[in-house]
């Protein structure tokens, strides 16, 4: 397929700096160029405020329109979401077709998605996308089902389109609760079995320590979302006699689509189970600060706050010094190592041991049927394997972070 001709637009305001700006955008053009784009060029804007109309000034846009005429450009892409009418607007100012960053991702995702479970939820969040974006004014669909002919779509064709999408929606919805089911079924084998999932900004080399620590075969790209689809693998660990289960996962991206993170909700339902996160950071990345945050609050809206993390610091073989020694005071609980030259590894592997030793017991808790309702708010932040209803009491096995065990004995008046 040919690349598309894009052109990126961005926009910096009083509290967002041009050089953040210009960041964003070349996180932006990696994006589109996954997406199946060629970036020539980019326009960055320098305003008080957006506009509400055009997002960029009408003197910007007609340079904007004049750039794209001389090159050839048909698509404009910007960094933010935006509103149904700016895309028109904008449409009808540069004469190309507008997108913004979360149509970029969703479409990655589209070309990307392999197994039927990926598929299905990201229709589920295109359509989702689409759903409010489906009104007459919406020229880029009408364009897109062929211009003469089925230009003035009416309004009775809306009503059906929307009535077909809602429908749509509700069965995509009942399809992933039946395959998610379905995985919980075959899933109740894992409960024993000490879990460590890769987790992190896409590109920061999850599957490339996947590779490394359980010599796995797991596609390795300097592209973003290379991982769509949560792979599981053995990992044998030194003096252990049972192996762990370490798991790969899609990447996070700086305002990944709600409904994205809605849909793939599911896929990382799977990782709620693990026993550890290994939060794997680009160190030698600019704004690996940034991609880390977005990480961890990406994670908090997934409910997998509770989950004790260990920071990887990836990539030491080609961050600066300086990268190194502040984001070692950013995490206290942390390992530096290099999944391309080895580096490392060995201690990231007894650290996992030493993690799966200290939790491997799991905590016992006997909890009578009195205090129960009020055990039970606490259940959830841990991973419980074994529940024994005795005559009066319940013998809980569980494991979770040591301060969240303490918090409950606390609160239950539990002793050790
Ligand atoms: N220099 C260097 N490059 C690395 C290292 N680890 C990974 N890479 C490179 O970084 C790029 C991304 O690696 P992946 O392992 O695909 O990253 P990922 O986190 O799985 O990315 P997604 O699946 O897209 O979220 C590849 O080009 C790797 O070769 C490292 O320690 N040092
Ligand atoms: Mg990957």
């Amino acid at each position: 397929m040919p690349l598309e001709p894009a052109v990126l637009v961005g926009v910096s305001l009083p509290h967002l700096p041009s050089h953040r700006v210009e960041e964003y955008l070349d996180e932006l053009s990696a994006l589109v160029e996954t997406a199946g784009g060629e970036v020539r060029s980019r326009v960055l804007q320098d305003r008080d405020r957006l506009d509400p109309a055009t997002y960029i000034g009408k003197g910007k846009a007609e340079e904007v329109a004049a750039l794209c005429k001389g090159e050839g450009i048909k698509l404009a892409v910007f960094d933010d979401e935006l509103s149904p009418a700016q895309v028109k607007n904008l449409e009808k100012a540069l004469g190309v077709r507008v997108c913004d960053r979360t149509s970029v991702i969703l479409d990655i995702f589209a070309r990307r998605a392999r197994t039927r479970e990926a598929k299905t939820q990201v229709e589920l969040a295109q359509y989702t996308y689409l759903l409010p974006r489906l009104t007459r004014a919406w020229t880029h669909l009408s364009r897109q089902a062929g211009g003469i002919g089925t230009r003035g779509v009416g309004e009775t064709q809306l009503e059906t389109d929307r009535r077909v999408i809602r429908r749509r929606i509700a069965r995509l919805t009942d399809e992933l609760k039946h395959i998610s089911a379905h995985r919980k079924v075959q899933g109740r084998s894992r409960r024993d079995t000490f879990e460590a999932a890769l987790v992190g900004y896409t590109n920061a080399g999850k599957s490339s320590l996947m590779n490394g620590l359980t010599a796995a075969h797991v596609k390795v790209e300097d592209r973003l979302f290379a991982t769509l689809d949560t792979t599981f693998r053995r990992l044998p660990l030194p003096g252990l006699a049972q192996d762990a289960l370490l798991i790969d996962t899609v990447g996070f991206v700086r305002k990944l689509p709600h409904h994205l993170v809605a849909s793939f909700r599911s896929t990382l339902e799977q990782v709620k189970e693990a026993d550890l996160l290994l939060h794997v950071v680009d160190v030698s990345h600019p704004s690996f600060e940034e991609q880390a945050a977005t990480t961890l609050k990406l994670l908090a809206e997934l409910s997998m706050e509770a989950i004790p993390v260990l920071t990887v610091l990836n990539k030491v073989d080609k961050a600066p010094e300086g990268f190194v020694a502040r984001a070692a005071g950013l995490y206290p609980e942390h390992l530096c190592v290099s999944a391309l030259t080895g580096e490392g590894m060995d201690g990231l592997k007894a650290a996992l041991a030493s993690a799966v030793r200290r939790t491997a017991k799991g905590e016992t808790l006997v909890v009578s049927y009195d205090r129960w309702p009020d055990f039970l708010p606490y259940r959830t932040r841990f991973k419980v394997l074994r529940e024994v209803y005795g005559d009066e009491s319940v013998k809980v096995t569980l494991r979770g972070k040591e301060a969240d065990v303490a918090e409950v004995r606390k609160a239950l008046g539990l002793d050790r």
